[in-house]
């Protein structure tokens, strides 16, 4: 079976306003990952710009770097195709603004006080509610599809999340003490990222960096940088391809560990700022992890 023929489309989701995401909305019941579904669809050009796939769960769900997405039933898994009219280069910084539509989104329908942690998570309580993973397709200079991958925990309990993630996780359900309307995650989302996206492909971070730092995870604490980050002139294609695949370009790349600072701000390329010992240094979107001290 070709996985455009198990979805079906939903016609009026109850909250959706939007003027293109969500135009067509598909739906299935089960699949392998809906990021993979949305990839294939697009390549084939039989979904283009604004459609999104949505499925109740999933058998292997995925994270960045070859991790696994726990997707039990009662999840929210999506995929929204974009085709933005930007350089590769730019793409990296859209994952950003999909995790802060994400939190804003959680904010103004649920009433819960949700964070970005820089680069891609969205936390409630310390815990993370919810992943994004966007994964585009590129020449040198041309953006083919960018396919925005976003789940969100709604109605799990905490024996649904496998044991590596039951102390890290949270869901809506968990933090609200009820169960919610699985459609309104899915439209409050999409209402939120709309303009959102449209902003950004308009003028990138340059507004929205002070607003995504408004709703950041650990701003003013002491935090510690992990892992791999990108050294002067990761801005270009680079930058954007190691978010594409994955894959680190070692020349672009130092592997410092353990960096310790106070983290002061998302600037308007999207880097992290830490302020490490009155120098403020900046760190790009790689695979950084971020942790409170
Ligand atoms: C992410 O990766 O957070 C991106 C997750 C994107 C999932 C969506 S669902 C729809 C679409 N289709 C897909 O196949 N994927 C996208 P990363 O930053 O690498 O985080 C992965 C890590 O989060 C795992 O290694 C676990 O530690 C943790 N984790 C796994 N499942 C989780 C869950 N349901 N809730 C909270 N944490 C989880």
């Amino acid at each position: 079976m070709r996985p455009g023929d198990i979805y079906e489309e939903v016609k009026d989701l109850e909250h959706l306003r939007t003027k293109v995401l969500g135009r067509p909305l598909l739906i299935t019941e089960d699949t392998a990952s809906t990021n993979d579904d949305a990839k294939l669809l697009a390549d084939e050009n039989l979904l283009g710009h604004g459609a999104v796939l949505l499925s109740r769960t999933q058998s292997r769900g995925k994270g960045r770097l070859g991790r696994r997405w726990a997707s039990p039933r009662g999840g929210v898994f999506m995929s929204i195709i974009l085709q933005p009219d930007l350089p590769p280069a730019q793409v990296p910084g859209l994952s950003l603004a999909v995790g802060y539509s994400v939190a804003r989104a959680l904010r103004e329908s649920f009433d819960l006080d949700a964070k970005i942690k820089w680069p891609n998570d969205v936390l409630v309580s310390g815990r993370k509610i919810c992943g994004v993973l966007c994964e585009m397709k590129a020449e040198q200079d041309r953006v083919h599809y960018v396919v925005a991958g976003i789940g969100v925990n709604a109605n799990l309990r905490p024996d649904d999340f496998p044991p590596e993630v039951k102390d890290t996780a949270t869901s809506l359900a968990a933090e609200l003490g009820h169960n919610v309307d699985q459609d309104l995650v899915v439209a409050s989302i999409l209402n939120y990222f709309e303009p959102v996206y449209e902003e950004y492909v308009q003028r990138g971070l340059t507004d929205l960096a002070g607003h995504i730092t408004s709703v950041a995870a650990y701003l003013g604490e002491r935090v510690v940088v992990h892992n791999r980050t990108l050294g002067p002139g990761s801005q270009g294609p680079e930058a954007a391809r190691l978010h594409a695949t994955g894959s680190v370009s070692p020349q672009i790349v130092s592997t410092e560990t353990g960096q310790e600072g106070v983290f002061v701000g998302i600037d308007e390329s999207g880097r992290l700022l830490l302020d490490m010992d009155g120098v403020t240094k900046a760190f790009d979107v790689g695979d950084v992890s971020l942790r409170s001290v």
